[in-house]
């Protein structure tokens, strides 16, 4: 893939292009704790998109996406959002830039790559941190990397409408090799955990559906956890987030709540402690553990903070009879997309055979299973 977008920016614009390559990611634990200013143990994955990027002297971008075989060709006087869906994630990083004075010139740009779209590993955050991340080159800005993933976040605010937390595009910029990240949302601190991957892999298991309630759902979350906050608040001024309450604060108040928000809270206040213990289980290599955690999320996900849906619970529940998978649950923000699945090696062809088989009966659709490799996070291709 990398040779073809290469090939196809010299065919289209005539000149050497600088390559960058940007990853998505997994979430090993900690969903929906990110905008809760909490814990999450994110890691970047060899499903990548390329970037071949130059500047051209124009006052213009033009970007050809590789994936749609579209171009489009925007005036960079007069960024805005833009009725392309895609190219919105690159002009919303050439805003960003712009608003922190940083002069962009025109430039050619040629992307593509292999993560799915809409499966919930972050293809909005790797283009938004590749092009982040390739202009920050050509340009010679100087810009460090937590800034770029800042960057990237509000381009996904305000060009994508989605009030999305750091953790994709954090994980796409500092991902490490064979490593997750231990990131703390609010001090933006992190800390690698090696991930021994000799006896199991990281199975994604592509539901391919995608419900529309997803972006409108992910933002009433947000209110609903804020809801939760201010009555805490109120009672316990320490509390600015999610992550300074506990379960006893919240049963404590819990007559208060409106019951939906309550549900919502217990389940970020508890994902918020199971990342840490997992994190315990990491550090001791207690797989076992850790896939325990894993279920124990999804329960979570899907009874308290309700954004699962059908087909990704029913693979969920397909594994739990098995010797083989240690845990399973749904990643990201949910309503469709992937669940992520810790499968000793050696069962990994039989495991995929029956999920496909399951799902298929079931649903009548034909699931995609992907292995992931934890890989290094956005950088120059090689
Ligand atoms: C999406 C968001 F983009 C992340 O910030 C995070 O909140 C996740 O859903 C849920 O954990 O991927």
């Amino acid at each position: 893939m990398l040779n073809e977008i290469t090939a196809k920016f010299r065919e289209l614009y005539k000149q050497e292009p600088v390559v960058v390559r940007s990853p998505g990611r997994v979430n090993l634990i900690g969903e929906h704790t990110d905008y809760n200013e909490g814990f999450v143990l994110p890691a970047a994955i060899n499903k990548e998109i390329f970037f071949a990027i130059a500047p051209n002297g124009t006052n213009s971008l033009r970007a050809y996406s590789y994936n749609l075989e579209e171009h489009a060709e925007f005036d960079l006087g007069h960024v805005q959002r833009s009725e392309i869906a895609w190219a919105n994630y690159l002009l919303g990083v050439v805003a960003q830039l712009q608003r922190a004075k940083h002069h962009v010139e025109g430039f050619d740009l040629v992307f593509g790559g292999n993560i799915p779209i809409g499966a919930g590993l972050s293809s909005s955050a790797a283009v938004e941190c590749g092009m982040a991340f390739g202009l920050n080159e050509i340009f010679r800005f100087g810009i460090e990397k937590l800034t770029l993933v800042k960057m990237a976040q509000k381009a996904e605010h305000e060009y994508a409408l989605v009030m999305c937390g750091i953790m994709d595009q954090f994980a796409s910029m500092f991902g490490k090799q064979d490593h997750a990240i231990k990131l703390d949302c609010r001090s933006l601190e992190y800390e690698y955990y090696h991930l021994a991957m000799a006896h199991y892999r990281i199975v994604l298991c592509d539901t391919q559906v995608k419900h529309s309630l997803a972006s409108s759902a992910y933002n009433t979350r947000r209110q609903e956890c804020e809801a939760g906050v201010a009555i805490l608040h109120r009672h316990h001024p320490e509390v600015l987030s999610l992550r300074d309450a506990t379960l006893d604060m919240l049963a404590q108040h819990q007559q208060e709540f409106d019951p939906v928000v309550y549900r919502r809270c217990t389940y970020v206040v508890s994902e918020n402690n199971r990342v840490e213990a997992a994190c315990a289980d990491l550090a001791n290599d207690d797989m076992k553990a850790f896939g325990q955690k894993m279920y124990a999320s999804h329960e979570g996900l899907q009874h308290d903070y309700e954004v699962s849906c059908p087909e990704l619970d029913f693979l969920v529940d397909q594994t739990r009879e098995s010797d083989a998978v240690l845990g399973a649950r749904m990643m990201g923000g949910g309503f469709g997309g992937c669940t992520i699945n810790l499968v000793q090696v050696d069962a990994i062809d039989a495991f995929v055979q029956q999920m496909e088989q399951a799902y298929r009966q079931r649903f009548g659709i034909t699931l995609k299973t992907y292995i992931a490799e934890i890989v290094d996070g956005s950088s120059f291709a090689a």
